[in-house]
């Protein structure tokens, strides 16, 4: 078979079954076309792709503007590492320094290296410049956090499936229940080797859950009260997701109308990821102005393909869409309306009990026990019924629309998802 044959789904589920780790456990339909909200399977079915590859895919399916700024840099330098300038880096490095309000941008892949660079630029700025002494730094982290796969990363997590036989585990990390202020205030009044505050401004993950309203405001005046850096982890929160430039949204000249604009919420270093490429190419980073930044000195961090010509012309494009489409806005707006028509059904159901999130980052709880199927099974009737998305833990399912959603369009998926909602109700 020539690897480029035209597989069925199922030849091609049983050839990862056979050739891939089993690290996922996908949904059973296998995508081949992407194009704006929707997806098609290999034998032509259309879907409504409302997880958007986690959000990396905010900016919808190939982009043109992004896909056209790919193959225009492919076509001309790819790579050159950084031991030499390339022509590309200067100009995205400005856009987001610009478009994210701070001086500097540390360039890199995936996300979970952009939460590693924060970590180390963190520790590195306690040692050098908090005076910590050394290996003594602790970062503060909650439970039921997702920041990646890394060794260092599932050493802080509490999900026994990511974390259990990946040891021995990285020292450094203090775990705080999310959106207490209480025990983020302890933790920092009884101990001086605090360096950092690691947070995701909603956790995606644990089943998009949105903190109380002024939460990470009272947290980095917490942490500014005690020389301690606020980390905003917004891969999965930022790019326009939660109806903002980004979820902390601290950058006060954002041209978002929704924007709390208030600077006390703008995080000490800022981590991004995913639609920071709009789902075209790995690219991630990490922001911070000088006084933190400038611990970072030539050789103490890097990695081959960070600010490479590609990426650097990819999220240039990606970061452009975002503005020129009005993304934020457009997801504060959808979002409104989503949460809003399945208000409106829930009360009437048994069988979801709640829908929650900002933006277009939303999730339902379904009225069922964790261990039940009955979340998968929903995804599974969605596909059916030409919805893809998927549980995030137990009976919780995320909804993730790109962000180009028109209303029309994000009507009918509401349709639908009641639609088969209602084929469960008890
Ligand atoms: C998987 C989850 C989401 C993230 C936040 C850092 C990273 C992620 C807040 C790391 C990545 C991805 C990873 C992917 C599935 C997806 C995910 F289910 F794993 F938890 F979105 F919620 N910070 N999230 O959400 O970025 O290294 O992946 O580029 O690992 O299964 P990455």
């Amino acid at each position: 078979m020539s690897v480029l044959e035209k597989l069925t789904s199922k030849d091609a589920i049983a050839l990862e079954e056979k050739y891939g780790a089993h690290n996922y456990h996908p949904l059973p339909v296998v995508l081949s076309k992407g194009e704006g909200v929707y997806v098609w399977d290999v034998e032509g079915k259309k879907y409504y792709d409302f997880l958007s590859a986690y959000s990396a895919v905010n900016q919808g399916h190939c982009h043109p503007k992004i896909v056209n700024a790919m193959i225009r840099q492919a076509q001309t330098l790819t790579l050159t590492s950084r031991a030499f300038y390339n022509d590309m880096l200067g100009k995205f490095e400005k856009l987001a320094a610009e478009t994210f309000g701070y001086s500097k941008l540390l360039p890199m892949n995936t996300g979970a290296e952009a939460v590693e660079t924060a970590i180390k630029i963190c520790r590195k700025w306690a040692y050098e410049k908090k005076g910590v002494p050394e290996n003594q730094a602790q970062i503060v982290v909650c439970e039921n956090n997702f920041h990646g796969r890394t060794t260092t990363i599932i050493s802080f997590s509490n999900d026994s499936v990511a974390h259990n036989n990946y040891g021995p585990y990285t020292e450094g990390f203090i775990k705080i229940e999310y959106d207490n202020l209480n025990a983020l205030k302890e933790v920092l009044e009884g101990n001086k080797n605090i360096a950092g505050f690691l947070v995701e401004p909603i956790q995606g993950e644990a089943g998009v859950f949105v903190p109380s309203e002024g939460y990470l405001a009272k947290a980095k005046e917490l942490c500014k009260m005690h020389n301690v850096l606020f980390i905003a982890d917004e891969v999965q929160t930022g790019i326009a997701r939660t109806g903002k430039l980004l979820a902390t949204c601290g950058n006060c000249n954002c041209p978002e109308k929704h924007c709390s604009g208030t600077p006390e919420v703008k995080p000490d270093i800022l981590i991004l990821g995913k639609a920071l490429s709009g789902g075209a190419y790995p690219i991630s980073g990490v922001l911070a102005n000088d006084e933190i930044m400038d611990v970072i000195t030539p050789g103490s961090h890097g990695s081959t393909f960070g600010g490479n010509p590609v990426a650097a012309a990819v999220g240039i494009a990606a970061l452009e869409v975002v503005k020129d489409e009005g993304l934020a806005e457009n997801a504060f707006q959808l979002g409104e309306i989503f949460r809003e028509e399945l208000n409106k059904f829930i009360p009437k159901c048994n069988i979801v009990n709640a829908v929650r999130g900002k933006g277009l980052l939303n999730a339902i709880l379904i009225n069922d026990s964790e261990d039940s199927s009955t979340a998968w099974d929903i995804c599974m009737a969605l596909k059916e019924n030409g919805l893809l998305a998927k549980p995030t833990h137990g009976n919780i399912i995320r909804f993730a629309p790109p962000l180009v959603m028109n209303k029309e369009q994000l009507m009918e998926c509401v349709g639908i998802i009641i639609k088969t909602l209602k084929k469960f109700e008890k």
